[in-house]
């Protein structure tokens, strides 16, 4: 996973990192931390890396069978932990003692299984800082992952990442980032840009003696291929978002077309009252679900149209902000009656690129007059819209909505599980960088433009790419990583 070629640049930055007392490669210190997550359960594990792991245990831990903890790796012994000061007893727990290097830390760790609840937990962790483990900073368990050369960067921020995933399609995608399938993506593309430098440099360096001159071509054509890498990373962006963060997905329409009945169809269960009455939903109303493994956080709103009273005024205001604040739209415009002025004004307000014209009550018409309001919309507003006619009653075309939400969100192929997602923010800037910088080199191999002036694009694509997965980094862009973490992960 880590060539010999990275392990440079994570050493300096060890180095410069740890500054003189808490060197995490080499090891100097042992790190301590309760890895489960807080509040009741019936385990808590109280997780310890680092060399003095083991000898810290072998204080405190009294197993049932034997004298002392045995320090076979990957093996779980059941026993006591005990103050060794007063052989007071603090918990019945299992230990875990795992050796270096095959663990997460490639440290020596040792974990201990007590019982959940904070207090047992508590006075476990006291026990191990009095014995002279450190307590572990956020993160800083995954940090010597990395520092260690087990992970790269983008494998750290996975982590994070599955830790908080939301939805199954936001673990999938961080389960395959984890195992190294963006940082490939990202290693391929800065091993051509490298290869690139080279071929340029070789020419100017060498071009009063026996080298071959440019193949001009060659060199746009492989940046172009790049280039082209890179947009597709980039595109994989906005469902990255949106398994990190969920989708916003307000519904939109006026009064009495079937909003509220369309989210609990969505939902499929009776969240929001239904009636006949228009302006039943005064307040906006949200529920979170999946759909084809995406996260959406689904705003009901109340339903937009001049007048009504003050409750309903704020209502609408309401539903305006949600409607600006979405990701995605769902616009419902109902079948069964005439267009009006509103449905129109609805129509000017809404953005194309993350709209779906929904046709509501659709049991009540003929399919004929699906596509006459379709159509109407399209020529009304000159832009092509996706559109769903659907049955909150029957449930017919609710299916045909899900497809097009995750569509519109993920694109035509969905979530595939073989592709990378760009999961952060820090990830797509970086992309973005190396991306406008590659374009920038193109330009200029395809303008003849000088060498230096390439090189000097082609290098601050090199570096963009590098400082994602983590073989350019500094030390700050390391702790600002590393302390978004939650503690003992
Ligand atoms: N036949 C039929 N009636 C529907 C359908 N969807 C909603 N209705 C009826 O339309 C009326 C309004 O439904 P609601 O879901 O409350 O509409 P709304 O858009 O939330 O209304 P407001 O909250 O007042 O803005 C109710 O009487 C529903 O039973 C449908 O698919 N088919
Ligand atoms: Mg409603």
């Amino acid at each position: 996973m880590t060539g010999p070629g990275t392990d440079l640049p994570r050493r300096q930055a060890a180095g410069l990192l740890a500054g003189a007392s808490n060197a995490s490669i080499g090891g100097e210190d042992t790190i301590v931390a309760v890895s489960t997550a807080p509040g009741k359960g019936a385990i808590g594990i109280v997780r310890m890396s680092g060399p003095d792991a083991l000898p810290i245990a072998s204080r405190c831990v009294r197993p049932t069978r034997h004298e002392t903890l045995s320090p076979d790796s990957h093996r779980l012994t059941y026993g006591r932990i005990v103050d060794p000061g007063s052989e007071e007893m603090l918990d019945e727990v299992l230990v875990a003692v795992m050796r270096a290097p095959q663990t997460y830390t490639r440290e020596d760790v040792v974990e201990v299984h007590c019982h959940g609840g904070a207090a047992a937990q508590r006075a476990v962790l006291r026990l191990l800082v009095r014995l002279g483990a450190r307590l572990a900073e956020p993160g800083e368990f995954t940090k010597r992952a990395f520092l260690n050369g087990r992970i790269d960067l983008t494998q750290a921020e996975s982590v994070a990442a599955v830790v908080a995933a939301r939805s199954s399609g936001a673990l999938r995608a961080s389960l395959r980032s984890l195992e190294g399938g963006l940082s490939q993506h990202l290693r391929a593309a800065r091993h051509d840009l490298i290869g690139h430098l080279a071929s340029i440099e070789a020419t100017v360096d060498f071009s009063d003696e026996d080298v071959d001159d440019l193949d001009w071509t060659g060199l746009a054509d492989g940046l172009a291929h790049v280039e082209e890498r890179l947009r597709r990373l980039l595109r994989t962006s906005f469902l990255g978002r949106a398994l990190e963060q969920g989708v916003r997905t307000a519904i939109v329409g006026r009064p009495n077309v079937g909003k509220s009945s369309l989210l609990n169809a969505l939902l499929m269960r009776e969240r929001a009252i239904v009636s006949d009455i228009p302006g039943t939903t005064r307040d906006t109303v949200e529920e979170l679900m999946e759909i084809g493994g995406i996260p959406i956080h689904l705003v009901d709103t109340a339903g937009v149209r001049s007048g009504g009273d003050h409750v309903e005024r704020l209502g609408v205001q309401r539903s305006l902000r949600a409607m600006e604040q979405a990701d995605l739209i769902l616009a419902v415009f109902d079948l069964s009656t005439p267009w009006s002025e509103q449905d129109a004004r609805l129509i000017r307000r809404l953005d194309p690129a993350r709209s779906i014209i929904v046709g509501s009550k659709a049991d009540l018409v003929d399919a004929g007059e699906h596509e006459c309001l379709f159509t109407g919309i399209e020529r009304l507003s000159q832009t092509i819209w996706p559109t769903c006619a659907v049955s909150a009653l029957t449930g017919d075309g609710i299916d045909q909505l899900r497809n097009a939400i995750v569509q519109l969100i993920a694109g035509n192929e969905g979530i595939r599980p073989e592709e990378p997602v760009l999961a952060t923010e820090r990830q797509r800037s970086l992309v973005q960088e190396a991306l406008d910088a590659t374009a920038a080199a193109l330009e200029g191999a395809a303008s003849n433009r000088d060498e230096e002036l390439i090189c000097e694009d082609i290098r601050s694509a090199v570096l963009a790419l590098g400082r994602m997965t983590g073989e350019d980094l500094t030390p700050d862009l390391l702790e600002e990583i590393f302390s978004r973490f939650c503690l003992g992960k």
